[in-house]
This record gives C-alpha cells, sequence and structure tokens, in this order.
C-alpha cells in the first residue's frame, strides 16, 4: 500500500524550515484547514437545504452576499479566534477587517490574515467551483500593542504563506510557505487533506488564456491585442489558443498551474484598477503561481512589490506561465 501523507503531518515536517518557528505558523495554516473542510461540507450540500440565494446584506462593495459566504467568513474567523495565533483578519467582507486580539484569546498573537472566505460565489447557484485565498504575514509590531497599519498593508513579498482551497469536483488545498507548492486533496472518507500534488511547477507556456471577454470593448489596446494574438492560427507557436473562463479565479488559476495558461482581470475603461483585490485575492496566487514557477504582474509592476494603500485596493492582474504572461506585456509595452 502507497502511504498517504496528511496535511497535518506534512506541515509538522516543514516546520523545520523555519528557524524561528515555535509551531504557531503550522497551527495557523491547521486551523485554516480545518475551516476548509467545514466549508467544504457545507458547499457539498449546497443543493440540499436553505443555504443558498442572497443573504439580504451587501458587503462592503454593495455586492450582494450569498449564505454561503457569510457562513465561509464565519467559519475561517472562528477557526482562526479559537487557534490563537492570528492577531487581525483582512477579509473581503468586512470593511475595517475583524481584530482578533483581545483579552484571553489572541493577545500574543503574532501573525495576520488577509482572506477572501468564497472567492466565485456567483457561482454557487449554479454548482460550479468556487474557492477560498489566504494570505499569511507576520505582525511588525510588538505583540501586545494595538494592531496598527503597517501590520496588515505588508508588500506581497513578506508574506510566510499564502494558499488556497477549491471546492471543485473535489476540495483541494494549495499553499506555499516559500519553498514551493504543494497540494493536497481532501479525501472526505477519511476527512484529511492528503498530499497529492507535491512540489507543483506551471508549464512555462500553455495553450490556454482566461480572460472575461465580455469586456473586450473596455480592455487597453495591448489586451485586445493579445486576445486577437490568441486566436490567430500559427503553427509554430501552437495557435489559435483555447479560451477558458470559469469566472471563479481559483478555479482558473489552479487549471492554468496545472496545464499551463494565463489568466488576466485587466483595468477597463470602467473600472481603472481592474476588480480583484491585492489583499486577499492577487498577493496570495501571485506569491504561489512565482513560487510554482510562474509569474504575476500589474502590467507595469510585480504584484508582489506593491506598497499597498488599503486593505481592499484593487489591482489589474495578469498571471500564470513565465511565456505568456511576458506575451502580453510586449502587447501592453
Ligand atoms: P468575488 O470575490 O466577489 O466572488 O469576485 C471575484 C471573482 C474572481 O474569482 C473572478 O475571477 C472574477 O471575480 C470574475 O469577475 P467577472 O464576472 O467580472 O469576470
Ligand atoms: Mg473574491
Amino acid at each position: 500500500m502507497s502511504s498517504i501523507k496528511t496535511l497535518g503531518q506534512f506541515i509538522i515536517e516543514k516546520q523545520a524550515d523555519f528557524p524561528y518557528a515555535k509551531g504557531e505558523l503550522s497551527r495557523l495554516l491547521r486551523d485554516i484547514g480545518i475551516a476548509a473542510k467545514i466549508v467544504h461540507r457545507e458547499v457539498n450540500k449546497a443543493g440540499l437545504v436553505d443555504i443558498l440565494g442572497d443573504h439580504g446584506n451587501q458587503n462592503v462593495f454593495g455586492e450582494s452576499q450569498k449564505k454561503l459566504d457569510v457562513y465561509a467568513d464565519e467559519q475561517f474567523i472562528s477557526a482562526l479566534k479559537s487557534g490563537g495565533e492570528c492577531c487581525f483578519v483582512a477579509s473581503e467582507e468586512h470593511e475595517e477587517g475583524v481584530v482578533l486580539v483581545d483579552e484571553g484569546i489572541s493577545k500574543n498573537a503574532k501573525y495576520i490574515v488577509c482572506i477572501d472566505p468564497l472567492d466565485g460565489s456567483s457561482n454557487i447557484e449554479v454548482n460550479v467551483s468556487v474557492g477560498t485565498i489566504f494570505s499569511i504575514y507576520r505582525r511588525k509590531s510588538e505583540v501586545g500593542h494595538k494592531v496598527t497599519e503597517e501590520d496588515f498593508l505588508q508588500r506581497g513579498v513578506e508574506q510566510v504563506a499564502a494558499g488556497y482551497i477549491i471546492y471543485g469536483s473535489s476540495t483541494m488545498l494549495v499553499y506555499t510557505t516559500g519553498k514551493g507548492v504543494n497540494g493536497f486533496t481532501l479525501d472526505p472518507s477519511i476527512g484529511e487533506f492528503c498530499l497529492s500534488h507535491p512540489n507543483m511547477k506551471i508549464p512555462s507556456s500553455g495553450k490556454i488564456y482566461s480572460i472575461n471577454e465580455g469586456n473586450y470593448v473596455k480592455f487597453p489596446q495591448g489586451i485586445k491585442q493579445f486576445i486577437k494574438y490568441c486566436q490567430e492560427e500559427d503553427k509554430a507557436t501552437n495557435r489559435p489558443y483555447t479560451s477558458r473562463y470559469i469566472g471563479s479565479m481559483v478555479a482558473d488559476i489552479h487549471r492554468n498551474l496545472l496545464l499551463g495558461g494565463v489568466f488576466i482581470y485587466p483595468q477597463t475603461s470602467a473600472q481603472p484598477n481592474g476588480k480583484l483585490r491585492l489583499m486577499y485575492e492577487c498577493n496570495p496566487i501571485a506569491f504561489i503561481v512565482e513560487q510554482a514557477g510562474g509569474k504575476a504582474t500589474t502590467g507595469t509592476e510585480r504584484i508582489l512589490d506593491i506598497k499597498p494603500k488599503e486593505l481592499h485596493q484593487r489591482v489589474p492582474a495578469i498571471i500564470g506561465s513565465t511565456e505568456m504572461v511576458d506575451k502580453v506585456l510586449e502587447f501592453l509595452k
């Protein structure tokens, strides 16, 4: 029988990679893994129970919140709270973020978590993959003091870990601590994430381009030209490419990570900074993709180098196989 390695075992083994580690980051990752299993359970029965549909509220961007968004947000925050290793959570669902440091629970917590609890939530109702995206930083200010902007507005290069969970035909957790990327598939029969995709590498090129072409007329000229390039026939470069766009960033990125491709959410005339959020969508995904050998840019700068100005900042995103990202950049010049 081949041996199974669970996420918990793997995290403990890898703890030795961090000289300063006292097990806190490992516990934090474990807490996220536990909440992911609970969200997986709800996502999987979403069609059965009255958990579908609008929650009746709007989130901080005026987008209507689905019940499962709220549920996932609650699960992750509650897991982080009871784990005690996280002092502040920046979540898509909370305008000011959530301060967890309080008497007793997280007062010695050293970590900041940025999270999109349920990404691609418009896909829930139609049984299409959704995801969770998270990013972890060490706080800069001293433990025991108030969490400051300096703590939660760190550049992506300062992430100590990042990952996503895809609730797809199977549920997977993919994460990095800056030493490569590893993927774990949930085996529901034993309730464990098991190492299924060790040392993931994105192909340097591919055939897939992922972009919402419905916004075509609002795209910058360079992006329009790149789309044209993808559609043209050319044997040498294996074109035309294939267009694939799910509308859940996690699912689009996951597929492209495995097969090679480029995911683009550019600025448009309607949204000059694009749609996706830097702190809990683009930075964690950029960290993972770079760790897998790919590239992530806004079109003018490396995503991980951006100095954030606000929690919910949006940035344009061009993420994926290095050669394909470079090609987009050529057109944008
Ligand atoms: P959400 O976090 O509100 O679900 O939105 C983020 C999602 C991404 O997952 C996806 O890539 C993008 O928004 C799709 O947007 P659009 O419908 O404009 O193409
Ligand atoms: Mg999102």
